[in-house]
């Protein structure tokens, strides 16, 4: 029986450890949906974001194939949802976000967010993106991730990665995120942000309920046999 026990407990620890995930880190309005914009046009209207750049706006099939023009608008190829931000205008343009989040010493932090390339963008296609981590009171950069579009990406997204582990100068400072366009051309869009602590595993609930299922069960076998 107290072998069955630690069995049925080393067992639960597996499946402890395969679903539980790292901390999530609040971001308002992370894929651009809060502000309804209908299909084919935008809204300066932006929640949660402060911007120097252009807008959310909600693409057609002419921008990204698949972003159409339907009843429901069906956005079968933009990251997620309705909505994109699309920073244009090269130059430094951005579109930025001070969390309600702080940094903590050691922390690992992990950024991901989407970068897209539009299908009908003109210009020369050497769009520099770059995906941003900053101090939120200096808004001085602590890491990013950066690449750009050449035409043969024209009509496609990609995911952009960025990590950062917090020292102890930052600790206690709100956590800043940005997407940045160093130009020299037209524009990118972004979407689709998330941000977790790696440092910090959060077992997911449906987990504790496994494991005292398993353990009444157990239990409930034990008696049955004493009988
Ligand atoms: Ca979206
Ligand atoms: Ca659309």
């Amino acid at each position: 029986m107290v072998a069955r026990m630690m069995l049925c407990a080393l067992a639960a620890v597996g499946i402890f450890a395969s679903v539980s995930h790292a901390a999530l880190i609040t971001i308002v309005n992370p894929s651009f949906e809060s502000d309804v914009t209908a299909d084919g046009t935008n809204t300066t209207s932006l929640t949660g974001w402060t911007t120097n750049a252009w807008k959310v706006w909600n693409p057609l099939n002419a921008q990204w194939t698949g972003a159409t023009d339907q009843v429901p608008d069906l956005d079968t190829t933009i990251p997620d949802g309705q909505n994109v931000f699309g920073i244009a205008g090269g130059g430094g343009k951005y579109v930025t976000q001070v969390l309600s989040s702080t940094f903590q010493t050691d922390a690992e932090y992990t950024l991901t967010g989407y970068a897209g390339a539009r299908r009908d963008e003109g210009g020369g296609y050497s769009d520099n993106y770059a995906i941003q981590i900053l101090n939120g009171t200096t808004h001085a950069l602590l890491s990013q991730t950066t690449g750009s579009f050449t035409a043969a990406d024209r009509d496609s997204w990609r995911q952009v990665v960025v990590s950062y582990t917090a020292d102890a100068s930052v600790n206690g400072v709100p956590i800043e995120i940005r997407a940045v366009n160093n130009g020299p051309d037209w524009q990118y869009s972004v979407d689709n942000f998330s941000m977790s602590d790696d440092s910090v595993i959060i077992p997911e609930p449906s987990t504790f309920l496994i494991w005292t299922l398993g353990l009444l069960g157990l239990a409930w076998y034990g008696r049955r046999r004493k009988r």
